[in-house]
């Protein structure tokens, strides 16, 4: 599920503590590595062809900003690069930006100078004494390092667009969403910005290219992918050993969130959902606070990010170890509901709400034509969302739905059922990559029979009560 991704953050006080602390130790001389950097990414290559694929498709300069990280007064928050900056660029500090020049026309168009430039803030020791290191344009080898031949001071950007503007009629920022009331504040804001430094020029919308690039993975993105649904299958299973009436459903995501920090990820791709009897019928349930009851049935929607990219998995499990004769039934019709869908799945289909070539129509069709509620009514009123959706840098990432899927496009499966008045909701997801041949069920380790899950949970069961017995003695 997941709209838009509410991070989790680690506590900035620690995070301010450790780096004032670090200055008094003698890394404060000799820095060596940036504090903001991410520990994987993909090679500086990969983003410089993104970069030539998109200009290619522009007939005027790209001009983006990243986060300059203000975007959020929380204490918690940890800076992330804005999606499509990172896309292009593999950059992960703030208030960086970013020129791209379309192909050079034949003959003087009128431009001498390089044709990417990334504008970078310049060195300042004393916010680096709290933040950490960040890079800065003067740096030796800053142009190997982050893969542009100019690399040039943040201040400079401004002089450069007002050049530009004297030889290009048009400039393509990422304009804001019409359908937000003045668009999201930072592309409001590179868009005024842009507006003051070339009021001439005419600005034509950049998203829909990127986002068209973004659907289609490259390899790398593919491995960071797996990465991150590698860890949070791990820790899937090990919420189903630990599952049991008396838990708090927050006990049980601290839990996942730690199998994930442990192997590596940076973030949780987006604020863990563990909801036990009523609570399962809420899409984005995210209070945690129900003390787990027998008889309840638990949807946990929780997903790991690794190097920037997002899983995005659900299990729905019952409290006790056991799923109830009507909540297997409701299991049974969601399974397969999503086993219809993936039959089908395949390039050329969509995730459309109608048409002939809509798994999510087949989805909706099963769940119609399976089961009734408690008014002998079909179960397609309580399927409430689509089937499935983009994942990638972003937990919802751009995509249209109605769209035929490509081989290396990533999306979710994710039929549910929910009917409040019986307190139980269903829903099950997982992370799928169209290939040529069909699809690959990137979370496929884990387990959605539901006599699977039932024999993990009562093994876990048995090996708690053995140790129990043991701590007795
Ligand atoms: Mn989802």
């Amino acid at each position: 599920m997941r709209s838009r991704p509410a991070r989790r953050r680690y506590e900035f006080a620690t995070f301010a503590a450790l780096s004032i602390l670090t200055c008094f130790s003698a890394w404060c001389a000799a820095p060596s590595a940036a504090a903001q950097e991410r520990r994987d990414r993909e090679p500086n290559s990969v983003y410089a062809e993104r970069r030539a694929k998109l200009a290619a498709q522009a007939d005027a300069p790209i001009v983006l900003w990243g986060f300059t990280g203000r975007e959020e007064s929380s204490q918690t928050y940890i800076f992330e690069q804005e999606e499509n900056f990172y896309y292009l660029t593999g950059h992960n500090e703030e208030g960086a930006g970013l020129v791209l020049l379309p192909q050079a026309k034949p003959g003087n168009e009128g431009w001498d100078g390089p044709r990417e430039l990334l504008f970078l803030p310049p060195k300042n020791p004393l916010k680096e004494k709290w933040n950490g290191v960040r890079m800065s344009p003067a740096d030796p080898g800053i142009e190997a390092r982050t893969g542009f031949s100019t690399v040039k001071p943040f201040a400079e950007m401004r002089a450069t667009v007002e050049r530009l503007a004297k030889i290009y009629p048009s400039f393509y920022p990422i304009l804001p969403y019409e359908k937000e009331l003045g668009g999201y504040p930072h592309e409001k804001e590179v868009v005024d910005w842009l507006q003051q430094a070339a009021p001439q020029a005419t600005l034509k919308d950049i998203r829909a290219q990127i986002s068209a690039m973004r659907q289609v993975k490259s390899p790398g993105e593919i491995a960071f992918l797996q990465r991150a649904i590698d860890l949070t299958l791990d820790s899937h299973l090990e919420a189903m050993r630990r599952m049991r009436p008396g838990a708090y459903e927050y006990q049980i995501a601290a839990k996942m969130v730690e199998i994930h920090a442990k192997g590596g990820s940076e973030a949780e791709g987006y604020a863990p959902i563990v909801g036990a009897g009523p609570n399962s019928t809420a899409l984005h349930y995210d209070r945690l606070s129900r003390k787990i009851e027998d008889g309840d049935i638990v949807v946990l929607d929780v997903g790991a990010q690794f190097a920037g990219y997002s899983a995005d998995i659900t299990r729905t499990i019952p409290a006790n170890g056991k799923f109830t004769p009507r909540q297997f039934e409701i299991y049974n019709i969601v399974l397969g509901a999503q086993n219809a869908a993936l039959a089908a799945l395949r390039a050329g289909m969509d995730l459309c709400q109608k048409g002939d070539k809509s798994v999510n129509k087949i989805s909706r069709d099963y769940i119609n034509s399976h089961g009734k509620d408690l008014h002998g009514k079909p179960l397609g009123q309580y399927y409430i969302h689509g089937l499935g959706h983009h994942i990638g840098l972003n937990v919802h990432d751009p995509g249209e739905y109605c769209k035929p899927l490509e081989p290396g496009m990533v999306v979710t499966m994710e039929p549910g059922i929910y009917i409040p008045e019986e307190n139980l909701g269903v829903r099950i997801e997982d992370d799928v990559l169209i290939t040529e041949n069909g699809y690959k069920l990137l979370s496929e380790r884990l387990p959605r029979d539901p006599a699977e899950i039932e024999k993990i949970m009562a093994q876990a069961a048995t090996q708690r009560a053995k140790e129990t017995c043991k701590g007795d003695d």
